[in-house]
């Protein structure tokens, strides 16, 4: 077999949130976010490098629809840093629901990284926290680790995938996301728009039979 793309030891490839409750029967489930998981179990085997993220809210955290009397799952609100979506319940640190799904090969993973910790700020990048200026460390640990390519799967394609992406380009990282190997929430038309703020903004966009 022949791969347009050749990897080296500067690449890392970055699985988002690959957990229960962005699974079948979860909390805030992505349709068919678990079909992922032998694509990125075989992306884990290919790569010389592998990341995962871990959304992991304390309960009563500020993205949570409950935390907010009044409002409803896929609301929205105005918060100083900006608008926030209200979501359902989710990845609740040391419930069921936050753990990376059973069937995700850990052993390779140099590093699970965990955002979204901090009760009033909501984490959808792995770099940034949604205020924009919260770091998580995760441009230091990568740089220091001369890795120069990100390579991102994982759940959702239009929420911590796609922020994810534009601050690694932000990061000055080459940055790629490997479609195939994602899946979308797609609320409102978030998916259209994150490919294509993804396009502009310098992402490029492949598929896994490409790796
Ligand atoms: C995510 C919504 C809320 C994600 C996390 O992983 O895309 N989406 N928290
Ligand atoms: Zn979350």
């Amino acid at each position: 077999m022949s791969y347009s793309l050749d990897l080296s030891s500067r690449d890392a490839l970055l699985v988002i949130d690959l957990q229960n409750d962005f699974c079948t029967g979860g909390a805030l489930a992505v349709p068919d976010g678990e079909a992922i998981v032998p694509v990125v179990n075989r992306l884990i085997d290919r790569f010389p490098h592998a990341l995962a993220t871990q959304d992991w809210h304390p309960e009563g955290h500020l993205s949570f629809a409950s935390s907010h009397e009044g409002q409803t799952p896929y609301g929205t609100i105005e918060l100083s840093y900006g608008t926030q979506v209200l979501w359902p319940d989710h990845c609740v640190q040391g419930h069921d629901g936050s753990t990376l799904h059973k069937d995700l090969n850990k052993t390779a993973l140099e590093l699970i990284l965990r955002k979204g910790f901090r009760k009033e700020i909501d984490s959808y990048s792995a770099f940034f926290e949604n205020d924009k200026t919260t770091s998580t460390g995760l441009t230091g640990y990568l740089k220091e680790r001369q890795i120069e390519r990100v390579f991102l799967c994982g759940l959702a394609t239009d929420f911590c995938v796609y922020y994810s992406a534009i601050d690694a380009i932000k990061q000055g990282f080459e940055t790629f996301v490997i479609a195939d190997a994602c899946r979308a929430i797609d609320l409102e038309g978030s998916l259209a728009k994150a490919m294509t703020h993804m396009r502009e903004s310098g992402v490029e966009i492949l598929s896994s039979d490409e790796l």
